[in-house]
C-alpha cells in the first residue's frame, strides 16, 4: 500500500455531563483524528490522548506535534501496512497513543482495501459484546445512586465507580446496599493511592468487587504485587501496562490478576492483541478499557472486545453515555450489548456534516 497523504483533524466534542476522576474533571473531549489517504481507500484512527498530561504523559497537542515532526516522516514510502508502521515507528520512544492512532488509520485503510473487518482480522468470535459503564466521582452519594440507577435502567451489565481517597468505601457500600449482591461492581482509582493506604483499600474486600483498577502509581508494579498479597479483591492494572512486556512482568510478579487493555495506551491494536494472547495463554482475564472515545475509536475497540479472552465486560459504553451527538452514527445499547461492526476496516465512518461542525482545525501532510 502507498500513502498519498495524511490529515490531522481536531474535533471538539462536549460531554453530556462532567466526568470526574482522581486526576481531573473532563467537560469536553478535544480529539485528534488521523485520516490516511491511499489510492484505494481511506483509513481512520482516533488518538486517545487527552488535553492535559494527567492520565499519562501524552497530551493531544504533543501527539499532533510528534506525529507531524517524527512519526509521519518516518513512514516508508511504499509497502505500508500496520506491521510496517509499527516497525518504522519503533525507534521513537514512547508516544504510544500517537503511534496507535497512525497505525490504526493505516490498518483501517489496509482492511478496507481488502474488504475485511477489523474484528475478523483480529480474531473476534462474537458479533456483540456486553457493556459496562464507568461512573465518575460525584458531589454526593445520593447523586451517585441516581446516576447508577439510570445506567442500570439503560441496561449496562457492569458498573465501575471512580474512587479516590475520601470517595471509596462509602460510595461502594451505598451502591452495593442499594443495588444488591448480584450487581457486577468494580472500582478504578487512577493511581490515587499509595501502599500505605492498604488498610483502607482492604475495607473494600467485604463488598465482593470484581476488581480494583490501578490503585497505585503507574511505575509501582512491585508495590502492586505487595498490595495484591494484602487484599482479597483482585487487582487490575491500567496505567502501568504500556506494552506486552509490561504485562508479562506484571503477571510474573503477580502484580495483577486482570488487565485492562486500551489499544491507545499500548501503541495500537497489534500490541493490544499480543497482550490478549499472552493473558489468554496464562488464563488471565482481560477487558477493554476506554478513553471517552468518539464512534471512530469505539468501533475499533468493539472489534477488540469481541476476542475470546475478553471475558469481563468493558468500558465500551454507548455513544449517548458521552455525547449528545457522536461523529459517527451512534452506538446504541441493546439488552446491555453493543454490536461489533462487521463492515470493512473499523466498519464506521464520520458523518460528514457532523465532522465539519465539530472540527476546530485540520492539516494535510503530503508524503
Ligand atoms: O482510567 O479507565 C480509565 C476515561 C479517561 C481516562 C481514563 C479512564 C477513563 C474511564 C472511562 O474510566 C472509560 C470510558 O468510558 O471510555
Ligand atoms: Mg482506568
Amino acid at each position: 500500500m502507498k500513502i498519498d497523504g495524511i490529515e490531522l483533524r481536531r474535533i471538539a466534542m462536549p460531554l453530556v455531563a462532567p466526568f470526574r476522576t482522581s486526576f481531573g474533571v473532563e467537560t469536553a473531549r478535544d480529539v485528534l483524528l488521523v485520516r490516511v489517504v491511499t489510492p484505494d481507500a481511506e483509513g481512520w484512527g482516533e488518538c486517545v490522548a487527552m488535553d492535559l498530561p494527567l492520565y499519562s504523559s501524552e497530551y493531544v497537542e504533543g501527539a499532533a506535534d510528534v506525529l507531524r515532526r517524527f512519526l509521519i516522516p518516518a513512514l516508508p514510502r511504499d509497502g505500508v501496512d500496520a506491521h510496517a508502521v509499527e516497525r518504522a515507528l519503533e525507534p521513537v520512544k514512547g508516544h504510544r497513543m500517537a503511534k496507535a492512532a497512525l497505525q490504526t488509520a493505516v490498518l483501517d485503510a489496509e482492511l478496507r482495501t481488502a474488504g475485511r473487518s477489523l474484528a475478523r482480522h483480529l480474531g473476534a468470535d462474537r458479533d456483540r459484546v456486553p457493556c459496562g459503564v464507568s461512573v465518575g466521582i460525584m458531589d454526593s452519594v445520593p447523586e451517585l445512586l441516581d446516576a447508577v440507577d439510570g445506567y442500570l435502567a439503560e441496561g449496562y451489565v457492569r458498573i465501575k465507580l471512580k474512587i479516590e481517597p475520601g470517595w471509596d468505601v462509602e460510595p461502594v457500600r451505598a451502591v452495593r446496599e442499594r443495588f444488591g449482591d448480584g450487581l457486577l461492581l468494580q472500582v478504578d482509582a487512577n493511581a490515587a493511592y499509595t501502599l500505605a493506604d492498604a488498610p483502607r483499600l482492604a475495607k473494600l474486600d467485604p463488598f465482593d468487587l470484581l476488581l480494583i483498577e490501578q490503585p497505585l502509581a503507574d511505575d509501582d508494579i512491585v508495590q502492586h504485587a505487595e498490595l495484591a498479597r494484602r487484599l482479597r479483591t483482585p487487582l487490575c492494572l491500567d496505567e502501568s501496562i504500556e506494552s506486552a512486556a509490561h504485562a508479562a512482568a506484571a503477571l510474573t510478579l503477580r502484580a495483577a490478576s486482570i488487565i485492562n487493555i486500551k489499544p491507545g495506551r499500548v501503541g495500537g491494536y497489534l500490541e493490544a492483541k499480543r497482550i490478549h494472547d499472552l493473558c489468554r495463554a496464562h488464563g488471565v482475564a482481560v477487558w477493554c478499557g476506554g478513553m471517552l472515545e468518539t464512534g471512530i475509536g469505539r468501533a475499533a475497540n468493539l472489534a477488540l472486545a469481541a476476542l475470546p479472552g475478553f471475558t469481563l465486560p468493558g468500558d465500551t459504553s454507548a455513544s449517548r453515555r458521552y455525547f449528545a451527538e457522536d461523529v459517527t452514527e451512534p452506538f446504541e445499547l441493546d439488552d446491555g450489548h453493543l454490536d461489533v461492526p462487521d463492515g470493512p476496516g473499523i466498519g464506521v465512518e464520520p458523518v460528514q456534516d457532523r465532522l465539519h461542525a465539530f472540527t476546530t482545525s485540520s492539516e494535510w501532510i503530503t508524503l
